[in-house]
């Protein structure tokens, strides 16, 4: 598992073979989640995740296309950040980003009872006691990713805006300036409005390296974008100038491991 190898999603089924230290294990992301296979958690059920500064809307946030993603960093002084849900300790805000299809039958990383969703965000948390995001890599609940699933609906999803006014600017993968995100918005505006039902288990990053480090959540209900929405993300260009789509790694096996809900 060079970290230096560069990697894409045209081979991400030789992921295990190419990157054999972490790709290849036993507690890959993302899964399929089987509404009757997952198991109620009073432990993960009775707090709630408290948000801390979600609601702040950040003096400034750095949207990058980095070939293979939109991502957002955040520049705030005071990270947003998690605790509760059944997590140990504090997680602070690392960056955001997005996984899409080339169209709208497909997109999401996790599916729940196999369905696809044609986008996906991931919240990308480190554990506060840990320092920093490379350090946290090493330990196995080092992050926190929030998934929130997104859905087609015929309104534009106001919460994305901002970002997606950034496009334009970062068109072209490595290379193109980073952005400021300036538009006024709280990055819990993302987050969909039932944050106390979610599914819960111990993964990976989605991508090489691989990590085995992941405290998943995936929000039950979904968010819902437009299929402008969608068509604009699908303008991003990767760095051989080929739009950027099916940037999503397949369910991968579950193995020993269980899923467990938050909600009855
Ligand atoms: S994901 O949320 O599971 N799709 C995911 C996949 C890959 C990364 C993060 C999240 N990669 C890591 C890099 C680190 C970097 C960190 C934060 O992202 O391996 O080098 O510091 O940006
Ligand atoms: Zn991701």
């Amino acid at each position: 598992g060079n970290p230096s190898v560069p990697w894409d999603y045209e081979t991400k089924e030789d992921w295990p073979r190419q990157f054999p230290l972490f790709c290849a294990g036993k507690r890959q992301s993302p899964i399929n989640i089987d509404r009757f296979s997952v198991q109620y958690s009073h432990w993960v059920g009775i707090y709630p995740i408290y948000f801390y500064n979600y609601e702040v809307i950040p003096e400034q946030q750095i949207a990058i296309n980095n070939g293979e993603q939109l991502q957002v960093m955040h520049n705030s002084k005071v990270p947003p950040s998690i605790k509760g849900g059944g997590l140990h300790g504090t997680y602070l805000l690392s960056q955001y980003h997005f996984h899409w299809g080339s169209d709208s039958s497909k997109g999401s990383e996790h599916t729940i009872n196999t369905v696809r969703y044609p986008m996906e965000l991931h919240l990308v948390h480190y554990k506060a006691q840990y320092g920093d995001m490379m350090n946290a890599l090493r330990y196995a609940d080092g992050v926190a990713v929030l998934a929130v699933l997104f859905e087609v609906s015929s309104r534009d999803n106001p919460a994305l805006a901002p970002v997606l006014q950034q496009v334009q600017n970062i068109r072209r993968g490595r290379g193109t300036p980073m952005t400021p995100v300036n538009a006024p918005y709280a990055v819990a505006s993302l987050l969909p409005d039932d944050t106390k039902s979610f599914y819960r288990y111990e993964g990976s990053l989605t991508s090489p390296p691989c990590n085995e480090v992941v405290i998943w959540t995936v929000f039950k209900e979904p968010v819902h974008v437009s299929q402008n929405q969608l068509e604009l993300m699908r303008t991003l260009l990767d760095l051989h100038d080929e739009p950027i789509e099916d940037n999503f790694r397949n369910p991968q096996p579950l193995n020993n491991r269980r899923v467990y809900r938050s909600f009855f």
